[in-house]
């Protein structure tokens, strides 16, 4: 392997060297995040960084561009062939960026969206104050059902009525059911609105058509590329062609200069891996690992939002259990787990201590984990939950993780 940053800049290569350790032998069980292939990796570190293509293929502001449009091209037309989209926008930096773009490219400043309230599962840009999409539009969220913790239709219909906004934003970042699609067509259609599903963490299901489809029912779908669909850190935007131009024009020149041609390279390998038909069984075995994690966390108690899961995640909420959602995470972390702490509906405590935490599947089922690995993980987790002052007990059970993630290895 050539050496150059190792020699050129130890300091950094100790921190990748680091991080590669921490993938390698902690349990990733953030749900929003992955591991990409060897392939995607080599794309990704590779020189289609140096170019500068403005524009679009075959359109742009540079000379050169032939070699990055040919992977433009490839990127594009494997993204629109994986979900059956009309029109495709690959350029997309972020899950933000997509959505942006398109609250820009069909609303005006001060206009109504409608989207699910970040405490209740939904994303900072679906109309939270703190984030643009808060400061620029008017908002109105809705939530969840208070008894069964699933998607509150009845409530969103009511609030579509009376607000009429022009654009409903389905999707959502913490939310374990399957999300129906065709009943926000319905309601968008009742109130003329249009309808932008962001489907940032079921990607991979909804690809694999394990997750119901938004296409056919949404104007605009929106999704990041890393998180079930598995490729590098970024974003996409597919819509319907009368669209197309106005989407493309607010991606650039609208809110962003030059794409990064290395990430869109690399998510033109990752849509190839996940073109494979066995893609779809990687994305079946997520489902089933996250269903055996919900089995025995419910088996010892514990009280998931909504009763369980049919997705890559569960939402654990520890308001009866004495724990916060802070100190389960910090606890998991010193036992070698990865968690991120979360708010559940009716949450009582600040974003940054709540009372839940989010454990999703997708990173440890691509390291080839299945459900008899899983549960024993969830035993794990569960006596750190129970324990959460007991060292000894997470030191031990670090060990227990790191000779676990020694079988299933992953970039060493
Ligand atoms: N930060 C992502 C997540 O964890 O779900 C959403 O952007």
């Amino acid at each position: 392997m050539d050496k150059f940053l190792e020699q050129f800049d130890p300091e950094i290569f100790d921190a990748i060297q680091r991080e590669i350790d921490r993938q390698e032998y902690k349990l990733e069980m953030i749900a929003s995040e992955n591991f990409v292939s060897k392939a995607v990796l080599e794309a990704l570190g590779s020189v289609m960084t140096n170019k500068y293509a403005e524009g679009y293929p075959h359109k742009r502001y540079y000379g050169g561009c032939d070699y990055v449009d040919q992977a433009e091209d490839l990127a594009i037309q494997r993204a629109k062939k994986l979900f059956g989209a009309a029109h495709a926008n690959v350029q997309p930096h972020s899950g933000s960026q997509a959505n942006m773009a398109v609250y820009l490219s069909c609303l005006k400043p001060g206009d109504t969206i409608m989207g699910q309230n970040l405490s209740e599962g939904g994303h900072l840009t679906h109309g939270s104050p703190v984030n643009f999409s808060g400061k620029f539009f008017k908002v109105v969220a809705y939530g969840l059902n208070p008894e069964t913790g699933t998607l509150d239709y009845d409530q969103i219909r009511d609030l579509a009525r009376e607000h009429r906004p022009p654009l409903i934003v389905c999707g959502a970042s913490a939310y374990p059911r399957k999300i129906d699609f065709k009943i926000f067509r319905d309601i968008a259609d009742e109130v003329g609105a249009r309808v932008m599903a962001d489907i940032a963490h079921p990607a991979g299901l909804v690809a694999t058509g394990l997750h119901p489809d938004p296409i056919p029912y949404c104007e605009y779908v929106t999704t990041t590329t890393h998180k079930t669909l598995r490729g590098p850190r970024g974003g996409m935007i597919f819509c319907r062609s009368e669209y197309a131009k106005d989407v493309d024009k607010i991606i650039f020149p609208g809110i962003q200069g030059g794409p990064l041609m290395h990430v869109i390279a690399a998510k033109a390998v990752s849509f190839k891996e996940a073109l494979d038909p066995s893609f779809k069984d990687y994305c079946a075995q997520i489902i089933k690992n996250a269903q055996a994690l919900a089995d025995e966390f419910l088996k010892a108690g514990f009280s998931l939002v909504s009763g369980g899961t049919d997705n890559h995640l569960i939402l654990v909420d520890l308001t009866s259990r004495g724990i916060s959602g802070k100190e389960a995470e910090e606890a998991l972390g010193r036992a070698g787990m990865t968690v991120n702490k979360n708010t559940v509906p009716r949450e009582s405590r600040s974003p940054f201590v709540t009372s839940g935490i989010r454990v999703g599947t997708p990173a440890l089922t691509t390291r080839g984990m299945k459900e008899p690995e899983i549960r024993l993980i969830a035993g794990w987790m569960i006596d750190v939950l129970n324990h959460p002052q007991d060292e000894k007990k997470c030191v031990a059970i670090k060990k227990n993780v790191e000779e676990l993630c020694r079988k299933f290895p992953l970039y060493r």
